[in-house]
């Protein structure tokens, strides 16, 4: 089901089951060359949300700042190559949203737990905004946050699902949006969430 939030926001219900499987042995390859690490932001706080990431940059935060690096900082090596079939995802949620070849430099591939939270913030460190962002979940419901364009607009709660996919293009770009802190439950996967974040960096 194509359901639009709002203008430049579409939500792709289910859009990532038939390669559910696919999606969570390249998140495995991917953890295994680049493991999953709480990073620290600028203000020194340890984020809930472990992180990895994989394509020609990743994002990065540490004490000095929010980047896209070539590099992972722990390890020294590039990223894991972005697998086929996240590309492929990606390409074609896009175009469902009117964003015809969308060709993802960086996917960040976010893991909650039970506790895990994302507060407000801008995804503001990628050169074009006229880019969309892809976004697809993975096992537990979230409600995620999607405010305005200002930081203290209020904003809604919106509800994803394992399997769901949303992309964040046009005006819906640079809102400012959150993960309220993940409720234990039940998932196909086990209890826990997987995010992926597919974006055109540089
Ligand atoms: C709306 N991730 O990694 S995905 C992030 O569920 C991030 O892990 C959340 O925010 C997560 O930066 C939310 C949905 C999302 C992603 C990027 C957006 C919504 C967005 C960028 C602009 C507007
Ligand atoms: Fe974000």
């Amino acid at each position: 089901r194509t359901n639009p939030l709002a203008p430049g926001a579409v939500h792709l219900t289910a859009f990532a089951r038939p390669v559910e499987n696919d999606l969570l042995d390249a998140i495995a390859g991917i953890s295994e060359a680049a493991p999953f690490r709480h990073m620290t932001t600028p203000g020194g706080w340890r984020m809930s949300v472990a992180m990895t990431n994989c394509g020609n940059v990743g994002w990065v935060t540490d004490r000095t700042g929010y980047r896209y690096d070539a590099r992972d900082p722990e390890t020294g090596r590039p990223w894991p190559e972005m697998p086929e079939a996240f590309a492929m995802l990606a390409r074609q949620a896009a175009g469902k949203a009117g964003f015809e070849g969308f060709d993802p430099d960086a996917c960040l591939v976010n893991r909650y737990e039970p506790g895990s939270r994302l507060s407000l913030h801008q995804d503001r460190n990628e050169r074009d905004f006229d880019c969309p962002i892809v976004s697809v979940s993975l096992g537990l419901t979230a409600t995620f946050l999607w405010g305005g364009l200002s930081r203290s607009d209020r904003p809604r709660r919106v509800r994803l699902l394992h399997g769901d996919v949303v992309v964040w293009g046009g005006p819906a770009r640079m809102t400012f949006h959150g993960v309220d802190t993940l409720k234990d439950g039940e998932s196909p996967i086990g209890p826990l969430r997987y995010n992926l974040t597919f974006r055109k960096a540089r």
